[in-house]
């Protein structure tokens, strides 16, 4: 159990269950070749997603973000009054700033994040804004069990998961994922979360393969990181970053692909490479309004309202249990 800052409220969590090494050697086994794709985000990864954000191919962040603009107080005005709002994943809290200035009646707001530093100095600046504001940080995984803190009374519970994070489960994962959120908000609860929206394949895949090549060095990143953190000794150069859409399954797949055969050792084991062989390092999956909210519905959550953009690029749902 990892240390937490004294203003982050403390949950029990088994530790990580497998460490980076062992998710490697374990996804270079298969007979298609994986990485898990949390392991881009470290300090330069998370950089380079920040600049992905800002990328005119990048749709996503910006079209979220306009959305919370336009429809804040509608999506304010489908949570329960007085609730406490609790944010799985909450990074930045760029996103909820936009909901909170809706939200003067709030009981509490309680961002969930494994990085206990960014979590410790993103309250303190959330409190620096929204003087009123109950702040309760929990550090934690979200993907994993957690309780919330014993002492919200009976205000109600509401949830948000911005991003498109939902995106990178696979769809029973994202289930499974949404059932969990359930069981942490309890019944009555509202969900908002941000979804992706199928679309133009070439639109899909521009998102995913920038001509300025962000995406490519964010890809390519994680492969830097087994060779600095597991003695690895890719060449960086001799794979291409390869996005495309995969329509049968909904998804924008990432893959780095070896450009010649190849002899790669990780941590003084042999990893061999076929020329043309790729690494899958990451699915985005794309919904419909319609099949998402039958994913969410599976996990026993209720359409309430859902927002688009006029083009229809990103939605955001409001759900309940
Ligand atoms: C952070 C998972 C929403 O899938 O769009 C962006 C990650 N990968 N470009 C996404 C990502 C490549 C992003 N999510």
């Amino acid at each position: 159990i990892k240390p937490v800052f004294d203003n982050a409220t403390p949950v029990t969590q088994a530790p990580e269950p497998q460490g980076f090494l062992d998710d490697v050697l374990q996804g270079f086994a298969q007979a298609q070749k994986t990485l898990p794709a949390k392991y881009f985000y470290d300090d330069a990864g998370s950089d380079l997603f920040e600049a992905i954000t800002r990328l005119p191919e990048y749709y996503p962040t910006r079209t979220e973000l306009a959305i919370l603009d336009a429809q804040g107080p509608a999506i304010a005005a489908a949570l329960p009054q007085g609730a406490a709002l609790v944010e799985f994943g909450s990074g930045s809290t760029v996103k909820v700033r936009r909901l909170l200035r809706h939200l003067p009646d709030l009981a509490a707001y309680l961002p969930v994040d494994v990085s206990e530093s960014f979590l410790h100095a993103q309250a303190a600046g959330l409190r620096a804004d929204f003087p009123v504001l109950r702040v309760e940080p929990v550090a934690a995984d979200f993907t994993r069990p957690f309780s919330l803190p014993a002492d919200l009374g009976d205000a109600p519970r509401a949830g948000f998961f911005p991003g498109s994070t939902i995106g990178n489960f696979e769809p029973a994962e994202a289930a499974r994922l949404l059932r969990q959120f359930g069981a942490v908000l309890g019944a009555g609860a509202v969900l908002v979360v941000g979804v992706d929206l199928v679309k133009d394949h070439a639109v899909l895949e521009a998102a995913y393969d920038d001509a300025a090549g962000v995406t490519a060095a964010f890809n390519r990143n994680v492969l830097t990181r087994i060779n600095r953190e597991l003695g690895g000794t890719f060449d960086l150069d001799a794979f291409a970053h390869r996005a495309v859409f995969n329509d049968q399954a909904s998804r924008i797949e990432m893959h780095l692909v070896a450009r010649a055969a190849q002899d790669v050792a990780v941590a003084g084991r042999p990893v061999a490479f076929a020329a043309g062989e790729s690494i899958h390092t990451e699915n985005s999956y794309k919904y419909t309004v319609e099949s998402f909210r039958a994913l969410a519905a599976s996990a026993g959550w209720a359409p309430v309202q859902v927002w688009t953009d006029p083009q229809a690029l990103f939605s955001v749902h409001a759900l309940r249990l």
